[in-house]
């Protein structure tokens, strides 16, 4: 063996090759043989590589980090990772939505903010974004809804005519695209922003007692945003700033943080709250239920390599442990079965055996077999119930996590039931008129017309004029005058 202390390249089976720079060949000026195995190795490995790009948030970037539980919230939850002084280790992955891998960072577009915890009850994955809110309440609109910001399907282009066609026909989408436009909608780094459970989710404590959730996870870095010509600047020169940003903020040591709290709604509370608290285009006012400090999430190790733990990492928000179920948020509910059938598509069914994904407790399921395999199941006997020892799921033990209220009723196809203040434009109304300031409300009109004058023409133009109007008539008329329907 060679003195050099470089290492050898090997093939992929760890057989020493040859040349790094040269096919074998039949003389020099030959061709290339069939049975040169590494070259055709690196060749059929090449035109492997790819695995399809998420369907959406296709673009993103992530680290490791830890989770711990600062304060003592036990008595909402009985969830073992958010019980006093609890470490957890975790992923994070952020993203944007609507672009494609190659798509700069800086495009105005909500932010994915997917976190998995690697709980000792198996892993807890909570995967919202970087608003409170979203664009559509029901499962049913979501496939049309991302469509609509996507590419068209003749000349392959974005187009913001199809966006707005979409938004102006769904008033339910007014507060998310408030957001959207204003200062949130592009962050200056992953650094930069705030996550959201933005579902409603249900905690349990020891004594079995419920409460409705929702997570707030506040930068410590501080919220802060790029103006639309800081962005679109960016977009050229450092199309990949935010995942830059973040790999050499965790290189230096400057870890990012972010405090979670939680607002609590009593179980009870729920029928008669003045907003539907299931309902996805809504948030609860802190001054009905505040903000409760619960610990801190830090970001502290870069992947080793990006593919293996950020591109195979697999959020669901099916992943709920012990002390945490689901709501009736109908837009929930469909996500539950999404992003497990999407995972199985597009990393193959044995996902959950990558690195990103394996859980830090042993596995003690009766999957079997499949592609790509190579755990052994670790089971006396492939099936239950067996007399072998193997394991067995016990309801004394464990209640069902995907279970946890009570409902009945016709079958139907309708809108939730109206709670006292519940429309389409109130609180996105409420934004524009209370959190936002003057300055703020003058870049949201600006971004706005930016946006309408970009594509938009009649009917769309109009119907985003009276949009604007039903939110806040005063805003409605600067769009208008913008774009010079005033
Ligand atoms: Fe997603 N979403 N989504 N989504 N979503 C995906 O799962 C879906 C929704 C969110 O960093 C996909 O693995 C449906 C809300 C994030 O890997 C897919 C509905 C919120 C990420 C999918 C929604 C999100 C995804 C694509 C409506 C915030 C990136 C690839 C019912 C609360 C996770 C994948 C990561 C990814 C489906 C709505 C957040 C297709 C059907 C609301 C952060 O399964």
């Amino acid at each position: 063996m060679s003195e050099s202390a470089v290492p050898n390249t090997t093939t992929n089976a760890g057989i020493p090759v040859a040349s790094d720079e040269h096919s074998l060949t039949v003389g020099r000026d030959g061709p290339i043989l069939l049975h040169d195995h590494y070259v055709i190795e690196k060749m059929a490995q090449f035109n492997r590589e790819r695995v399809p790009e998420r369907v959406v948030h296709a673009k993103g970037s992530g680290a490791y980090g830890v989770f711990e539980t600062t304060e003592d919230v036990s008595r909402y939850t009985k969830a073992t990772l958010f019980q006093p002084g609890k470490r957890t280790e975790m992923l994070a992955r952020f993203s944007t939505v609507a672009g494609e891998q190659g798509s700069p960072d800086t495009w105005r577009d909500p932010r994915g903010f997917a976190l998995k915890f690697y709980t000792e009850d198996g892993n807890y994955d909570l995967v919202g974004n970087n608003t409170p809110v979203f664009f559509v309440r029901d499962t049913i609109k979501f496939q049309d809804f991302i469509r609509s910001q996507k590419r068209r399907p003749d000349n392959g282009l974005r187009d913001h005519d199809m966006q707005w066609d979409f938004w102006t026909l769904s008033p339910e989408s007014a507060h998310q695209v408030t957001w959207l436009m204003g200062d949130r909608g592009i962050p200056r780094s992953y650094r930069h922003m705030n996550g959201y459970s933005s579902h409603t989710y249900l905690w349990i404590n020891a004594d079995g007692e419920r409460f409705w959730v929702q997570y707030h996870f506040k930068t410590d870095q501080g919220v802060d945003f790029l103006t639309q010509e800081e962005a679109d600047r960016l977009a050229g020169s450092d199309p990949d700033l935010h995942r830059q940003d973040l790999y050499e903020a965790i290189e230096r040591g400057d870890n990012p943080s972010w405090t979670l709290f939680v607002q609590i709604m009593p179980f009870d509370a729920a029928p008669d709250y003045r907003f539907n608290p299931f309902d996805l285009t809504k948030v609860w006012p802190h001054g009905d239920f505040p903000l409760i400090k619960v610990g801190r999430m830090t970001l502290n190790r870069n992947p080793e390599d990006y593919f293996v733990h950020i591109e195979q990492a697999a959020f669901e928000p099916s992943n709920v442990v012990p002390g945490i179920s689901v709501s009736p948020d109908k837009m929930l509910l469909g996500r539950i079965f999404s992003y497990p059938d999407t995972h199985r598509y597009r990393i193959g069914p044995n996902y959950t055996q990558l690195p990103p994904n394996r859980p830090h407790v042993p596995v003690h399921s009766y999957a079997k077999d499949g592609p790509m395999r190579f755990e052994p199941a670790r089971v006396a006997a492939p099936y239950a119930p067996n007399s072998k020892g193997g394991p067995a799921a016990s309801p004394e033990r464990y209640d069902d996590p995907a279970a946890g209220w009570q409902t009945s009723g016709e079958m139907v196809r309708e809108a939730y039931s109206l709670h006292r203040e519940d429309d389409d434009w109130g609180q996105a109304g409420t934004m524009v008129r209370e959190v936002l300031d003057d300055a703020a409300r003058d870049r949201l009109v600006s971004n706005i017309v930016g946006h309408l004058l970009a594509g938009v023409s009649a009917p769309v133009l109009e119907r985003a004029v009276q949009y604007w109007r039903n939110v806040d008539k005063d805003l409605g008329d600067r769009v208008a005058a913008g774009v010079g329907k005033g």
